[in-house]
């Protein structure tokens, strides 16, 4: 890709200012996708002061006028849909299959979703509550949103951060992660081409801590909505605190995978399959510790073991690939670092463990399962965000439950049972912000989707979305003076 521009600044399309060039690689290969200059403080001035020229006209106009915009915007996107999914394939390595399945229909559908949602937002009329007065209750944009996205989703992430931001009247600054910065820029090109108004999406692509931290210490950013670890997070939320900000945080998650021994033992292990690979693991609602009641325990081993060594891992623009390298060499090392640190303490490895044959030249891991590693040990506690499942046995219907929730996340958790009751349960007791019963990983555009506990709070998609984005107003009149 040549005259690659990171930032788009009101209708400006520019290089970013710091000084610092940066290249995006492409994981599979090493080789350089696109080059440009590092967003900084400058930029980011300029980005905000966009947003906010932008916000009285935005939030001004009607719901009617959003919503048509974006329609037009979900049009665009289709007629684009190739470069998204090539451009998306570049700069993550993820399998064509996914970004054509997944990735790009997904942000297509999110955009229809918020384009219907941006007509449905309503306040109240509330009535009486007092004598000789009358009330109803605004529900009102909130002004300039302050966004920092990953690099796992790049262009859902993106997708998910600025629509229901928009079709609430908002305007807003998006902060990619700086080796994925593609997708999110098209996308801001696309909404400028769909005819919503300069300014109202703005990106500035800058390292996390430079134009990262301008952005939420900000003080014309009324909101920080971020997606990322849980390390960053709380930092993001420190500085909001302190500058009493809204703020709404999506972090990491250590996703349970609960089988009950009733459950349908072959379906659980393509469900653990599918639900710990996607995305070569690198997805936060990824199965990471499947608990199996004890009967059935040996037999789930063996199949997820043989189904991991029949995936296909490999070239990600090879339609029959399943699974492509993670995001860079530093990733790939990372969760070649919990392995050899979880096999260094007694765990073994059945299945992966190691750099795939014969794809050294890229950031390959083999789909790897783990067993015999303790409850407290750090493969089961941390999140990995590779394509490591852990398996561990439990006994009571009970034990599983408290073992499913011993974690300090709560993004997403799955059960896997016959019995309603069990099922049932597993709703009510797993402490997460999504519990899937006899399946794992769809994700719909009218899903709340946030985390319980250390993932964070707040919610992408889905009219839930509205309650970060907005803010409510209560109105009362004096019905005697109005009278009068
Ligand atoms: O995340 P960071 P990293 C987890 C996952 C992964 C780990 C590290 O476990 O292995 O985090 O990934 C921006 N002020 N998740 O280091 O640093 C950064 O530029 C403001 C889970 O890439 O949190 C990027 O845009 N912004 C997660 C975004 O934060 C800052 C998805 C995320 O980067 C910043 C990604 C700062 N001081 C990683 N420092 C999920 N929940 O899906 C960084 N950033």
């Amino acid at each position: 890709m040549t005259g690659f521009s990171p930032n788009v600044i009101g209708d400006r399309i520019a290089d970013g200012s710091s000084g610092e060039r940066f290249a995006v690689v492409d994981p599979a290969d090493g080789s350089t996708v696109a080059e440009y200059g590092l967003a900084g403080q400058e930029d980011v001035d300029a980005a905000v002061a966009a947003a906010r020229a932008a916000f009285p006209g935005w939030s001004g106009a009607t719901p009617g006028e959003r919503s048509g915009a974006l329609h037009r915007l979900a049009a665009l996107l289709s007629e684009r849909a190739a470069d998204f999914v090539a451009a998306e394939v570049a700069q993550t390595g993820k399998p064509v299959r996914l970004a054509t399945e997944f990735d790009v229909p997904g942000t297509i559908d999110n955009t229809a979703f918020f384009a219907g949602a941006a007509r449905d937002l309503q306040g109240k009329a509330a009535g009486e509550y007092s004598a000789d007065h009358t009330s109803y209750v605004r529900r009102e944009a909130i002004g300039v949103v302050g966004s920092i996205s990953p690099w796992n989703y790049p262009l859902q992430m993106a997708a998910w951060k600025i629509l229901p931001a928009i079709a609430a009247g908002n305007t807003i600054v998006l902060k990619p992660a700086e080796l994925t910065p593609l997708t999110s820029v098209m996308f801001a090109r696309a909404c400028l081409d769909a005819g919503i108004p300069a300014g109202v999406v703005n990106v500035v692509t800058g390292r996390g801590p430079v134009a990262g931290a301008a952005l939420v210490a900000h003080p014309d950013v009324d909101m920080v909505s971020f997606t990322g670890s849980t390390a960053v997070g709380r930092g993001i939320g420190a500085t909001a605190a302190g500058a009493v900000k809204r703020v709404h945080l999506e972090l990491g998650g250590k996703a349970p995978f609960l089988v009950f021994d009733d459950a349908d033992v072959e379906a659980a292990a393509q469900g653990a399959v599918a639900g710990s690979l996607i995305n070569s693991g690198q997805d936060c609602t990824a199965a990471t510790r499947a608990y199996v009641q004890r009967p059935l325990y040996d037999r789930f081993v063996a199949r997820v073991a043989e189904l991991f060594e029949g995936v296909r891992a490999g070239d990600p623009r090879d339609p029959a690939t399943d699974i492509g390298p993670l995001i860079s060499l530093a990733q790939r090392d990372r969760v070649a670092g919990f392995v050899d640190r979880a096999r260094a303490a007694g765990a073994k490895i059945v299945a992966g463990g190691r750099v795939p044959d014969g794809l050294t030249h890229g950031a390959y891991y083999a789909p790897t399962l783990v067993v015999d590693a303790a409850q407290d040990s750090e493969i089961v506690q941390h999140e990995v965000f590779g394509p490591v499942l852990v398996v561990l046995p439990f006994d009571a219907d009970d034990e599983g439950v408290a073992l499913a929730n011993d974690t300090p996340y709560g993004l997403a958790a799955s059960v896997w049972t016959r019995d309603v009751h069990r099922s049932l349960r597993g709703t009510r007791e797993l402490r997460a912000g999504c519990v899937w019963v006899n399946d794992h990983i769809p994700i719909i555009s009218e899903m709340p989707h946030g985390g319980y506990r250390r993932s964070g709070f707040g919610k992408d998609m889905s009219t839930y979305s509205f309650d970060e984005y907005t803010q409510i107003k209560h109105v009362m009149y004096d019905t005697t003076a109005v009278a009068a």
